[in-house]
């Protein structure tokens, strides 16, 4: 050991949190309203965003509504899956890895 020794450390990258998409999937039933409602409601879009994303999803199916953390968007699938049980729609909302 001397003054003019080093250590080289290995690099390890460092590690993010995995984040989640939210995607809101169309039917035949749910009312296009109650969607843009839902939208604004647990996302915090305005009302135009809202409009502009249901119609994506009714056009193509599904859309991602938003991309959060693990927890955050556990919280805002149940939020959604919840509100639109109590109002009998059968509207659904997933999350998957991004
Ligand atoms: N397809 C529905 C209708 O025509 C509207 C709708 C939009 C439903 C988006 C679900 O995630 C959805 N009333």
């Amino acid at each position: 050991s001397s003054d003019s020794d080093v250590i080289l450390k290995t690099r390890r990258k460092t590690q993010r949190p995995p984040m989640y998409k939210v995607l809101l999937l169309n039917d035949d039933y749910t009312p296009m309203e109650f969607v843009v409602h839902i939208l604004e409601r647990f996302f915090g879009l305005n009302h135009a965003q809202a409009f502009e994303i249901m119609l994506t999803v009714h056009k193509k199916g599904l859309a991602v509504v938003g991309v959060f953390s693990h927890e955050i968007a556990e919280t805002k699938v149940t939020q959604v899956m919840d509100f639109a049980r109590r109002h009998e729609h059968p509207l659904q909302c997933t999350m998957e890895k991004e």
